[in-house]
């Protein structure tokens, strides 16, 4: 069975190729010695506001702004995680240079008033873990979610578990969607911040990580940041009585230290998770336990959608019980997004 933590063996290089197009746009204006492979000392961004970072520096939080040269603006370049190196000037922090990150994570937002035009949003750096956090009832459980921040993730290379948190609120239709994920070889943590359930299990995972929580809006990612950090005062939201959601209390990332080591970054809740900048087919490719079965399909090309079942060894894995049906149909569903 595929892992799904072993990525490079299945990135195409097509996809390589693009993401790095995508990463090349997120670095705009920056002169070429701005990057630096290494240095022995350095600050780690926390939060950026517009021209203020703030950055951890030996155990004390400063506000740096970028080096003038490179005329823009600090919420442009920097994203919570990224390792910076400052120099003192006139009693102001400057950031002198960016050390070459191991991994960004961006998603892509579709401006809807400019056809055709996406605009890269960065969400965060040197990422060593991804925590897709979801809550057992409000807001629902639902599938679909899982698999569109899995695809993102796989295809930014950064592995991923899943934590159902309000876990107390667990029925048996949620357990079936969460066995879905056990068996295609994903971690799946329960936790309970009101129970005090699964919080040191959840610890153990982050252990010596760099993580990040993600995942819609009040699922209760600040309240796990908090149960973490044992403190009560990182803001979290109420569930909207109507909509059974919650309501946007996080606005901006933010890099917590939580053990020597060991951090996590809180983020806000994403409304909807564009996947438009993929390749259609190489969307495939980061549903890793189709593998073993595409290369049985007739066509190799086959994107296993209008094909007929005979022809399609995947259809046929779907029918047999052996793909779960519900990854089949967050495929087509994302598939379908290419018709329009
Ligand atoms: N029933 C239950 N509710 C919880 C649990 N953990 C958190 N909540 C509640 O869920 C609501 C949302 O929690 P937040 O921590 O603000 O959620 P969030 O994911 O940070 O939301 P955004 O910042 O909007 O993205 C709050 O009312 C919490 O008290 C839990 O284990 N069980
Ligand atoms: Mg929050
Ligand atoms: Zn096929």
């Amino acid at each position: 069975m595929p892992h799904y933590n072993s990525f490079d063996s299945f990135q195409t290089k097509k996809s390589k190729e693009k993401k790095n197009k995508v990463k090349n746009k997120s670095c705009i204006n920056m002169n070429k010695d701005f990057i630096i492979d290494s240095s022995e000392q350095y600050g780690i961004v926390i939060e950026v506001k517009y021209n203020d970072a703030y950055v951890l520096y030996n155990g004390e939080v400063l506000i740096a702004k970028l080096r003038k040269d490179l005329n823009t603006i600090c919420n442009k370049v920097l994203f919570p995680g990224d390792k910076v190196v400052l120099e003192s000037k006139n009693n102001c922090y400057m950031i002198k240079n960016l050390i070459k990150r191991k991994s960004i994570l961006s998603r892509i937002k579709v401006d809807s008033t400019r056809k055709n035009s996406a605009n890269v949003k960065n969400v965060a750096a040197n990422i060593d873990l991804a925590i897709i956090v979801v809550s057992a009832k409000e807001p629902p459980l639902h599938a679909k979610f899982i698999d569109r921040y899995l695809l993102i993730l796989q295809s930014s290379s950064i592995e991923s578990i899943i934590c159902l948190n309000k876990c107390e609120l667990k029925s048996s239709n949620e357990e079936e969607i969460l066995d879905i994920y056990r068996k295609i070889g994903i971690k799946v943590i329960e936790t309970s911040t009101y129970n005090n359930i699964g919080i040191e299990e959840l610890k153990s995972y982050l252990k010596g990580k760099q993580a990040i929580f993600v995942g819609n809006s009040g699922v209760g990612k600040s309240s796990l940041t908090n149960a973490i950090m044992d403190l009560d005062n990182i803001k979290t939201g109420n569930i909207s009585q109507k909509s059974k959601r919650g309501c946007h209390t996080t606005t901006s990332s933010k890099y917590y230290v939580w053990n020597e080591n060991s951090s996590i970054i809180d983020t806000p809740g994403i409304r909807s998770l564009d996947v438009s900048s993929f390749d259609i087919d190489e969307i495939k490719e980061y549903f890793y336990e189709f593998k073993e079965y595409s290369e049985k399909c007739k066509y190799k090309d086959c994107l296993h959608f209008m094909e007929p079942v005979k022809t399609c060894a995947i259809k046929q894995a779907v029918e047999a019980g052996k793909i779960s049906k519900n990854r089949y149909e967050s495929y087509i569903r994302i598939l379908s997004q290419f018709e329009k």
